[in-house]
């Protein structure tokens, strides 16, 4: 990477952009050194959660979406992250085909990733992603997940406004609840409202609120809204809703507060990754961790002595 990339982002290259993204996917480390050049021009997009089922209509959604968000002359980043498709499968193919139309249009830029190789890559690599399109200076950012069972992207962490899609006649919401999901949601969408049984998921949801609520008041009404995204109703709705959580974070001086604990986050995630990453080198590189197994299993010691003694070794003044 021996040209200027922070400055050709800053500049508006779109090229220099898909190419930092790239190499950032690949966790290159010159990458990194761009993304932290880059740290100071980010904080200005706003950040939009799409999650929710496998099928529930988030990527045709998130199209619809930027359609009304660039009705308004501002810029859109998408990022559609899908672990469960490979790198050139269907998903990401049909991605592209709903939001072809949108992929000519400048002011927006679409990213698909699939799963990376370490563990904990996609989701670092989405934040990341997210990080370079805030600092090339769009408007808005939509980060569209699939937030169920084992996904290793943590919404939360990363948007601003979360909205969590359920739709009628599949018992969802049940599973949404039992995976705690319903508590990460700032909006709730409906969508397949064209579906039977809209009324009815819009009552369990309801129910649901106020039973959360006797728990953890919210001064946030968490509102639900009723889609239709393969016919574009209720999208406007939808971004109005947006809008007024946007409102209501920043009057309350939440946006900085929310921003505040996913930097602390932040933070502590890089902590574990560098750590973790120093000590495997050099526990490789000095050919350690082949003695450890052989170690153990003469019954000399166990995992978890070992990596006690390693983590002293390595921090003395570390309590454990
Ligand atoms: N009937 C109906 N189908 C929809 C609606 N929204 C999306 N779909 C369809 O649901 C399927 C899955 O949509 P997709 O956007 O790929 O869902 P994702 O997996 O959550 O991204 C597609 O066939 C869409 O055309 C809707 O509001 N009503
Ligand atoms: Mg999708």
């Amino acid at each position: 990477m021996e040209v200027n990339y922070a400055e050709k982002v800053l500049g508006g290259s779109i090229r220099a952009l898909s190419r930092l993204i790239s190499y950032l996917e690949d966790e290159d480390e010159e990458a990194y050194a761009v993304l932290e050049m880059l740290y100071p021009f980010t904080g200005t997009s706003y950040i939009i959660g799409i999650t929710g089922s496998h099928g529930t209509g988030k990527s045709t959604l998130t199209g619809r979406l930027t359609h009304v968000i660039r009705r308004e002359g501002l810029t859109v980043g998408i990022v559609a992250v899908d672990p469960s498709s490979p790198f050139t499968g269907g998903a990401l193919l049909g991605d592209r085909i709903r939001m072809g139309e949108l992929s000519t249009d400048p002011g927006v830029f679409i990213r698909s990733m699939a799963t990376r190789g370490s563990l904990g890559g996609l989701a670092r690599a989405t934040r990341d992603v997210v990080k370079v399109l805030d600092a090339f200076g769009k408007d808005v950012i939509i980060v569209e997940t699939v937030g169920v069972g084992q996904d290793e992207v943590d919404i939360v962490s990363i948007a601003d406004s979360v909205c969590l899609l359920l739709v009628p006649g599949l018992g969802d919401a049940i599973q949404m609840m039992k995976a705690g999901l319903m508590e990460i949601a700032d909006i709730f969408v409906v969508n397949k409202a064209d579906r039977p049984g809209a009324d009815q998921l819009n009552a369990e949801i309801r129910m649901r609120i106020k039973q959360g609520e006797q728990f953890k008041p919210t001064e946030w009404g968490l509102p639900i809204v009723e889609t239709i995204a393969v016919d574009g109703k209720g999208i406007e709705d939808l971004w109005q809703t947006i809008k007024q959580h946007r409102n209501f974070l920043e009057k309350s001086g939440k946006l900085i507060e929310r921003r505040q604990e996913q930097i602390g986050q932040e933070t502590l995630r890089v902590i574990h990754e560098q750590l973790f990453r120093v000590i495997r080198q050099r526990l490789q590189d000095s050919g350690h961790l082949d003695c450890i197994g052989q170690e153990v299993m003469k019954g000399k010691h166990n995992p978890y002595s070992t990596a006690r003694e390693i983590i002293k070794s390595w921090l003395p003044a570390c309590p454990i």
